[in-house]
C-alpha cells in the first residue's frame, strides 16, 4: 500500500492509469454495450469466467477509472459509481439488508436518507431505530443480534454534528459480529477523513457534491471490500436499482478530483474565517462548525479530521430573519446542494430536511431559524460582507 498520507500526489498518479493512444485524461467510452468476439465469449463474460465489459449497467472502462482512483482516495479495495448518492446509499443498504433486519441510524442524516429509511426501508419489513451516535450508551442499548447496520453522516447534514468513527465501529463490531458500520463521508472526502481507516465497513458518497466540486453532474460513490462491492453491485446497482453512472459524467467527476485537495484546503480556511465572523456577529445565536473550539464535536474532529471542510450552519434569532438573510445576500448564492466552487446558502427546515416531521426535527437537534452555508472558494472577505451586510439589512 502507498503511502496515503501524499494524497495530494496520489489523487493524480496513485493508480497509475494508462489510456489508449497515449491520452492524459480517460477517454469518454460513451457506448452502452460492448462488442463480443465470439458468442462464446460473450458467455463466458456473463460466466465471469473471462474479464471484459459486456453492458454499461454491469461496467464501464471510464467508470472504471473513477472506481479505481475512488478505491485508492478511501484506501477500500473496491469501489462502485452511482447515478446520484441517493444511488448509491439505497443500492447499499437494500443490499445490505432484508426482510426482518436491524438498522441503527443517527438521528440527523441528510432529508432523503432520513426518508428512505423511516418511508420505504420500513415497507421491506427492516426494522429501523434512530439514535444520537454522540451518546455512545444509545447506540450500545439499540443493537441487537439482528442488527444488520450501523449508518451515520459526520459531520452530519446539516448540524455539523460529529460523530466518532472509530469508537462507534469497535461497539457495533464487538456486540455484532459481522455488522457493518456505513458511513456516509460527503462532508469531508478523502482528503479530509477516510472512515476505513477508523474502523468503518462501508463508505458512501454523494459525489455530486466535493468530489465532483464543481455543481454540474448527480452522482454517487460507495467503496468497501471486494466482496461487499461485488454483492452490491449484482443485486443493489444491477439488479434493484440500476442507479447507474453514465460515462461523461464520470469523466466530470475524475476531471474535479485532479483539484480535490487544492479546494478541501481552500474550503476548508474560508469556512473558518466565516465562522469566526459569524460566532461574533450580534445576529447570530449559535454557529455550528467542527473547527470551532466552542464546537461540542470539536475534539472528535481534530482526531478524525486533517481540517474541518467547508460546510457550516448557523441560527438566528428568529424565522422571519432567516429568510431575510436568504433574500438579502447577493454574493452567497440561494440554492440546495453543497460542495460547490459558489458559496450556496439554503433553509434545511423547509428545503433539504423538509420531509423531517416536527419531532424529527428536534431530535436531530435543529429547527427553523438554522441556516446552512457551503463555504466557496470566492474570497472570504467578500463572503462576510455579503452577509454582513444581509444580516444588517
Ligand atoms: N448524503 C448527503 C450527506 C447529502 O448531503 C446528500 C445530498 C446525499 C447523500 C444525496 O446525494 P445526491 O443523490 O443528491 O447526489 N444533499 C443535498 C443537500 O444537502 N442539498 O441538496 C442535496
Amino acid at each position: 500500500m502507498e503511502n496515503k498520507k501524499s494524497l495530494a500526489t496520489g489523487v493524480l498518479h496513485g493508480t497509475h492509469d494508462k489510456f489508449s493512444f497515449g491520452a492524459l485524461t480517460p477517454p469518454i467510452v460513451q457506448s452502452a454495450t460492448f462488442v463480443f468476439d465470439s458468442s462464446e465469449q460473450g458467455a463466458a463474460r456473463f460466466a465471469g469466467a473471462e474479464d471484459g465489459y459486456i453492458y454499461t449497467r454491469i461496467g464501464n472502462p471510464t467508470t472504471t477509472v473513477l472506481e479505481n482512483k475512488m478505491a485508492y482516495l478511501e484506501n477500500g479495495e473496491a469501489c462502485l459509481a452511482f447515478g446520484s448518492g441517493m444511488g448509491a446509499i439505497s443500492s447499499t443498504l437494500v443490499s445490505l439488508l432484508s426482510n426482518g433486519d436491524h438498522l441503527v441510524a443517527d438521528t440527523t442524516l441528510y432529508g432523503c436518507t432520513l426518508t428512505l429509511m423511516t418511508e420505504h426501508l420500513t415497507r421491506f419489513g427492516i426494522e429501523v431505530q434512530f439514535v444520537d451516535m454522540t451518546d455512545l450508551n444509545q447506540l450500545k442499548a439499540a443493537l441487537k443480534d439482528n442488527t444488520k447496520v450501523v449508518y451515520f453522516e459526520t459531520p452530519a447534514n446539516p448540524t455539523m454534528k460529529v460523530i466518532d468513527i472509530e469508537a462507534v465501529s469497535k461497539i457495533a463490531h464487538e456486540a455484532v459480529p459481522g455488522c457493518k458500520v456505513v458511513v456516509d463521508n460527503t462532508f469531508c472526502s478523502p482528503m479530509i477523513t477516510r472512515p476505513l481507516e477508523h474502523g468503518a465497513d462501508v463508505v458512501v458518497h454523494s459525489a455530486t457534491k466535493y468530489l465532483n466540486g464543481h455543481g454540474d453532474v448527480i452522482a454517487g460513490i460507495c467503496v468497501s471490500d471486494a466482496d461487499t462491492i461485488a454483492k452490491i453491485k449484482v443485486a443493489g446497482l444491477k439488479d434493484i436499482t440500476g442507479s447507474v453512472l453514465d460515462p461523461f459524467a464520470a469523466y466530470l467527476i475524475l476531471r474535479g478530483l485532479k483539484t480535490l485537495k487544492l479546494r478541501m484546503d481552500a474550503h476548508s480556511k474560508n469556512a473558518m474565517e466565516v465562522a469566526k465572523f459569524l460566532e461574533g456577529s450580534e445576529f447570530v445565536k449559535a454557529v455550528y462548525y467542527p473547527g470551532l473550539e466552542c464546537h461540542s464535536g470539536h475534539e472528535v474532529a481534530k482526531k478524525q479530521m486533517s481540517q474541518f471542510s467547508g460546510v457550516l450552519s448557523f441560527e438566528v434569532k428568529s424565522y422571519e430573519h432567516a429568510v431575510k438573510i436568504m433574500n438579502n445576500v447577493k454574493l452567497c448564492t440561494l440554492a440546495v446542494s453543497l460542495g460547490d466552487c459558489e458559496t450556496l446558502i439554503q433553509h434545511p427546515a423547509s428545503m433539504t430536511h423538509s420531509g423531517y416531521t416536527k419531532e424529527e426535527l428536534e431530535a436531530a437537534g435543529f429547527s427553523e431559524t438554522l441556516i446552512r452555508l457551503s463555504v466557496g472558494l470566492e474570497d472570504p472577505a467578500d463572503i462576510i460582507a455579503d452577509l454582513d451586510a444581509a444580516m444588517r439589512l
